[in-house]
């Protein structure tokens, strides 16, 4: 094809526009406005025993209280310098020792944490403790207060998941520091779950609401969510893109746990393999127990327990199980429904 005649004036054009801060948008179309997602982020696996050593090599070196938070960041390889494991979120692992303090602060992110290792720490939201055990989730929802201390004999760590890149690229980070490094205990540990987690809420108006009404609960134990699965699964015959998968939720509306991240948890039957399926959201999973392949888009993983994974948007995800595996996993799936974004691909 001849060119258009004046197209041959073009660079000398955008040499002249460039210093202006203009640029021609039929150059860079095609990259802006995709036909299918392209991730920035890359697959990658973390393997907790190689992480852990390093984490307790920090805690040797730094405390929670100096530290803030003592936390190994698990960054997207492909995603340097951003403290990213996806385009949109954070996670890291957080070692709290026996007798330690992480100071109290609330802040624009919303966070979840994921037990690792240990038992009988605490996160304490807005002055009520949650008691951790290995597989419990905790969220700290944008804005409440939080601190975490362990009383235990053990080290304690998990990990934290967090919509920072999110929050960042909307430019809308605040954050305060409480006076003391722990909030005044303001309920009994349990307290929210027993007036929010039974299908019952206090009256409103009265002095017993307590909690953000829109956002009660906080604590999702191990042994609620493991129960549940064990029953779906002795009930009824795998999803072949999911096997079985349960979706933790917020009681006051039925969605997700925070505005911008959705957490579930998923069962895959021992010898099973999973149909390909990709989705928009980004993921992060843990292994909660068994082992077996991940295969995102052709780049293989041995999952072991504990190990950690992230699938970028849009890669298919094929999971073949050893024993029985059973995966936690949060993405920004709530964002991007909200958004009207959110889409699946299931082969
Ligand atoms: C945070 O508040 C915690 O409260 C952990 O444990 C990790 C990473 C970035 C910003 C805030 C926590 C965090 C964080």
């Amino acid at each position: 094809m001849d060119q258009h005649p004046t197209e041959a004036g073009l660079p000398a054009l955008y040499r002249e526009m460039a210093p202006h801060h203009l640029f021609p948008l039929w150059e860079v179309l095609h990259a802006l406005v995709t036909p299918a997602p392209r991730s920035a982020a890359r697959p990658a696996l973390w393997r907790y025993a190689e992480a852990r050593d390093f984490l307790l090599r920090a805690g040797a070196l730094i405390s929670a209280e100096q530290a803030e938070r003592r936390v190994l960041i698990l960054e997207n390889p492909a995603l340097p310098g951003t403290s990213s494991v996806t385009p949109s979120l954070y996670a890291g692992l957080q070692l709290i020792l026996p007798g330690e303090v992480a100071p109290c602060h609330r802040h624009a992110q919303s966070a979840l944490r994921f037990v690792m290792e240990g038992s009988g720490a605490h996160t304490a939201v807005d002055g009520e403790k949650a008691i951790m055990r290995p597989s419990d989730l905790v969220l700290t929802p944008n804005w409440q207060w939080h601190d975490h201390g362990n009383g235990s004999d053990a080290p304690m760590i998990w990990l934290d998941g967090l919509d920072i890149p999110t929050v960042r690229f909307f430019e809308a980070s605040f954050a305060e520091r409480l006076d003391g490094p722990a909030h005044p205990e303001t309920a009994p540990p349990g307290d929210t779950a027993l007036r929010y987690g039974r299908n019952l809420r206090p009256f409103r108006g009265t002095a017993a609401a307590r909690r953000p009404g829109s956002r009660p609960l906080f604590h999702y134990p191990h042994a609620e969510w493991s129960a549940a699965l064990d029953a779906l699964e002795a009930a009824d015959a795998p999803d072949p893109h999911l096997g079985h998968a349960l979706e933790f939720t917020n009681p006051a509306d039925g969605g997700p746990v925070m505005p911008t991240i959705a957490a579930h948890v998923r069962r895959i039957p021992a010898g099973f393999t999973t149909r390909a399926r990709r989705s928009t959201d980004g993921t992060v999973f843990v292994v909660v127990s068994g082992s077996g392949t991940a295969r995102v888009e052709g780049t293989e993983f041995r999952l072991e327990e504990r190990d950690l994974f992230v699938v970028p948007s849009w890669h298919a995800l094929e999971i073949e199980a050893g024993p029985a595996l059973t995966l936690f996993a949060y993405s920004d799936r709530a964002a991007q429904e909200a958004l009207g974004l959110w889409r699946e691909g299931r082969s």
